[in-house]
């Protein structure tokens, strides 16, 4: 469970979800103990070891490992489901390659715990799109997609062949104010914020109707260190667990900021990432993640909107 003395490991830490996590779990371990890597210096992060590591070298990787002795990592590098789209076959090496490494060192013990994140994007058009239960039709229609369901298969076998700690969750879209996003299709509900506060007006790639399942970060980070610290025989779902935030569509935020912002404006020009938005769930039932391990988000579409207005402001008043 929690040992204060394990080294840990967050591969991606300078990405959207990676300072965030790591911020937090500073609070959680000593930051001397948290370990930031990425492929280029992280300037957020003053007060964490920083390696720079390619995921898609092993032997780095292992010597990284070995010289700090990490027991847990958290993996966080990938390519994501736009960014995904256009570079397909990268996206699968990355995403792949970088969790086969992380599950063979676990596998050989070098790790005792691994956390890796799936995305609601592992289900598709033919899933049941409200209320998407964990156990259901999964066709993906992004490379993206196909990669996070196939990891989960590989997270479930090595779970099942060798014991590998390893736990995930389905993020939904995560929007947070300390971080920039990195090539969703959710990216939309953190762009249109900073918009909205310089130009009151925004441009949105998704259409009105774009009904998605999202989260503020801090319910996301708070349910990763909420998985990573349960008790091993709680965790009784090992590909990945669906989590549930809240869920809106473009004009809904939008009407939401504009409480705030009376003079804010969005219109619409889609492109290729409304077919992906078209292809997931609407909202997810993340049952499972309540029973195991008392799973509840804080958030909703109010207080979300309220947060991130005020943080950015405060942020950009500096
Ligand atoms: P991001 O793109 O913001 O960050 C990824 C980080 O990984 C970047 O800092 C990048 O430099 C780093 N990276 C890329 N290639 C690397 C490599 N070869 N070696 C080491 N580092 C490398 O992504 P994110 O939004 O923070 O997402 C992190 C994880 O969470 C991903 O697996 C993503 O699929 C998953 N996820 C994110 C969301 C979301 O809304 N942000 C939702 C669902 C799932
Ligand atoms: C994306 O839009 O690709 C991510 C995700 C939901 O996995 N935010």
């Amino acid at each position: 469970m929690y040992n204060k003395e394990d080294k840990i490991l967050i591969i991606g830490a300078g990405g959207q979800i990676g300072i965030e996590l790591t911020e937090a779990l500073n609070k959680l371990y000593d930051s001397s103990n948290v370990i930031a890597a990425d492929l280029k210096p992280i300037a957020a992060l003053p007060n964490n070891p920083f390696e720079k590591l390619d995921i898609l070298d092993k032997d780095a990787l292992f010597n990284c490992v070995k010289k700090h002795g990490i027991k847990q990592v958290y993996l966080l590098a990938a390519l994501l489901s736009a960014t995904g789209e256009q570079n397909p076959l990268f996206a699968w090496k990355l995403n792949m390659e970088g969790l086969f490494n992380i599950l063979e060192l676990a596998k050989e013990k070098h790790l005792k715990k691994v956390f890796w994140p799936s995305s609601i994007a592992v289900f598709g058009p033919t899933t049941p799109r409200n209320n998407t239960p964990q156990f259901t039709v999964m066709e993906p229609s992004t490379v993206y997609g196909i990669s996070k369901q196939a990891g989960e298969r590989w997270c479930n076998w090595y779970f099942n062949k060798y014991g590998v700690d390893v736990r995930s969750i389905r993020y939904p879209g995560l929007i947070g104010w300390k971080s920039a996003p990195g090539g969703g299709t959710t990216d939309y509900a953190v762009h249109i914020f900073y918009e909205a506060l310089k130009k009151a007006k925004y441009t949105c790639f998704l259409g009105e109707n774009a009904t998605l399942p999202m989260m503020h970060m801090e319910d996301a980070i708070r349910a990763t260190i909420e998985l990573m610290h349960a008790p091993f025989e709680n965790i009784k779902i090992r590909s990945s667990y669906n989590l549930s935030g809240l869920s809106f569509n473009p004009k809904e935020i939008a009407n939401e900021i504009k409480k705030h912002i009376p003079s804010f404006e969005i219109s619409y020009e889609t492109d290729f990432r409304q077919a992906i938005a078209d292809s997931w769930p609407a909202s997810i039932n993340d049952k499972e993640a309540h029973e195991h391990w008392a799973w509840k988000a804080h958030y909703n579409l109010e207080t979300l909107v309220q947060n991130m207005l005020t943080n950015l402001n405060k942020k950009n008043s500096k």
